[in-house]
């Protein structure tokens, strides 16, 4: 292979989770500030703000030209009878804000926040979760979701990884104050070498144990920061080919994984929501999660539906070749629908990219989704998404969460008016009224049998059958945009 082709397949795999590589197997980073100086000792001794240039960020309305204010979402103001703030239950993504680089399998990071000094110690873990608090505070959003290891090094021994996980949990709980807790958390079980052939679904038992171990502290964590939700990401849970696999064993093992989650779950009293997060592929070439539909199948067939719902992440949808709207629904109509990753891909590229959503369409299609369920709660919005390469300033991270939250404002402003105006519900409504009829309404009680049927069908000849009227169903969307 030409190192091109290697170049290009590297990325492909890596691009999602570069910058964590960097961080934890790769030469250590200095931040530009401390003169490129590193050290393993931070100490956690910041002082003053992180984000002394930014004040709390307010909402300011559609007119305001202030980058550092809210445009569309007015966090108390009521939509369809319910708070903006309550319909979107926002969270931070701690990875992508606190953990992200820049870097990518081609460079090296490009952000070095003043707070970094680029090492992973137990001190600059605690200094960055201060930094995090300053920012959530700040932006004005009540939740954030974390991963363990994004919040707290890892050890040599399990035993280790524990207590610093410990360490970091007891200063976030402190930090979270009264308002503040997780939206959800989770184990990462995608980085370390260990879980090459995945966590859950791994040939060795022994990874599969220390995944359990690895979950089991999670849940509790999760659980004494007062999180609402868990969620269970793919990471490796999946195949690269499927010569050397035995699926149904992986997937009977995934289930089994599963189900002890569940018992955990109610072992220490944790009433929040268990979610898995469908994805096609990356890193896995295929993930046994692929899409809403076949996370929903194996939920099914494993007797899982009454304790797990699906977190849809859009850019996820993307590449699994649906939109995020149709994974939204189908979700929703199985009673499935838990919570959102709210970012977006590129529609030139075709990988996870993680960009906050800029599409009002978009955004629209999903509050569409969130109000036909009802709201998302215990669920809500994470946004899964970082800042570009290129995007460098400490305010960057502040615009672009602002972007990302305005963009959710003003999808459900829109859906809220698609629904008050109701002609596209009519245009639905009228498009299936045949079925309200007599033999209709049997068909739907599932009361009618063929020769019924055939001998309607022989008695109105010809059905008569309607426009879809596609365009004019656009042409509504459209006026509400
Ligand atoms: C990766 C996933 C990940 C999950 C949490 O593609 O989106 O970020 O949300 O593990
Ligand atoms: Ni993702
Ligand atoms: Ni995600």
């Amino acid at each position: 292979m030409k190192w091109k082709m290697k170049a290009i397949l590297f990325l492909f795999f890596c691009l999602n989770w570069a910058f964590l590589a960097v961080v934890a197997v790769g030469p250590p980073i200095c931040s530009a500030d401390l003169g490129g100086e590193c050290s393993d000792a931070a100490s956690d001794d910041w002082k003053g703000e992180f984000f002394p240039d930014i004040k709390k960020i307010k909402y300011e309305g559609p007119s305001s030209k202030n980058p550092l204010s809210y445009k569309w979402y007015n966090a108390n103001e009521e939509i369809l009878g319910k708070k903006m703030k309550d319909w979107l239950r926002f969270s931070v993504a701690f990875w992508h804000t606190f953990r992200g680089t820049g870097a990518d399998p081609f460079g090296a990071p490009t952000k070095y926040w003043p707070w970094e000094d680029g090492t992973n110690s137990l001190a600059m873990a605690k200094r960055r979760m201060r930094a995090n608090f300053e920012f959530i505070n700040k932006l004005g959003v009540e939740r954030w979701c974390f991963h363990d290891r994004d919040i707290a090094p890892d050890g040599k021994t399990l035993a280790e990884a524990n207590a610093n996980l410990d360490e970091v949990v007891a200063l976030a709980k402190e930090l979270q104050g009264t308002k503040i807790h997780p939206l959800w958390g989770t184990a990462q079980l995608f980085m370390h070498p260990r879980y090459m052939h995945g966590a859950a679904t791994s040939s060795e038992v022994g990874v599969y144990a220390y995944a359990a171990a690895q979950v089991k502290k999670a849940m509790e964590v999760t659980h004494y920061l007062g999180g609402e939700n868990y969620v269970f990401w793919g990471g490796r849970e999946g195949y690269q080919s499927l010569l050397n696999t035995d699926m149904k064993r992986e997937l009977d093992h995934l289930a089994r994984f599963f189900q002890a989650a569940v018992d955990w779950k109610k072992k220490i009293g944790f009433n929040g929501t268990l979610l898995i997060e469908p994805k096609p592929q990356e890193p896995t070439k295929h993930q046994y999660d692929w899409d809403a539909a076949t996370a929903t199948s194996f939920l099914q067939k494993y007797g899982l539906t009454e304790e797990f719902k699906l977190n849809i992440e859009c850019n996820h949808a993307t590449l699994s070749g649906h939109s995020c709207f149709h994974e939204l629904e189908t979700a929703r109509i199985n009673g499935l629908l838990g919570n959102i990753d709210a970012n977006t891909g590129d529609p030139q590229v075709g990988w996870d990219t993680d960009q906050f959503m800029t599409d009002i369409g978009e955004a629209t299609l999903v509050m569409l989704s969130v109000v036909r369920n009802g709201g998302l709660a215990p669920g809500g919005f994470n946004f899964d998404a970082k800042l570009r390469r290129e995007s460098t300033d400490v305010e960057d991270l502040f615009i672009s969460h602002i972007s990302g939250i305005d963009t959710m404002a003003r999808g459900l402003r829109n859906a809220a008016k698609l629904i008050e105006y109701g002609s596209l519900d009519e245009l639905v409504r009228k498009r299936y009224q045949s079925f309200d009829s007599e033999i209709g309404a049997l068909i739907e009680a599932g009361k009618a049998d063929f020769e019924t049927l055939e001998k309607n069908a022989m008695e109105w000849g010809e059905p008569a059958v309607a426009s879809g009227k596609q365009e004019l169903a656009e042409m509504i969307f459209q006026s509400a945009l």
